[in-house]
């Protein structure tokens, strides 16, 4: 029956959907919020620290978050970028958010 295979094909479809939902809701970061407590400060540019000397790496929600320039690596320059926005010299921003 070609009914059926094709209502598991959409379940599965479906499935996959709402799976890549919920990744991409968790991929909503605070850029700069490296321990995820929802405020930057001097603790996420420590974190951040520790990840570049490769002391302690992060990884998963931490390791976005820590990627504050996004360009796919976390290095000295995000923890530049986090550091300034503790400082107050330069605030972080973060990424539009996806609206619903
Ligand atoms: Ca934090
Ligand atoms: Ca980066």
């Amino acid at each position: 029956m070609k009914f059926k295979k094709l209502t598991a094909a959409l379940c599965a479809a479906v499935m996959a959907g709402s799976m890549f939902a919920t990744t991409a809701f968790a991929g909503n970061v605070m850029y700069g919020d490296v321990d995820l407590n929802k405020s930057i400060n001097v603790t996420d540019i420590v974190k951040a620290a520790a990840h570049v000397k490769s002391k302690k790496p992060l990884e998963g929600e931490e390791l976005k978050a820590a990627d504050v320039n996004q360009d796919g690596v976390v290095n000295i320059t995000d923890v530049g970028l986090i550091a300034a926005h503790v400082k107050g010299k330069k605030a972080i921003v973060q990424p539009a958010r996806a609206k619903k």
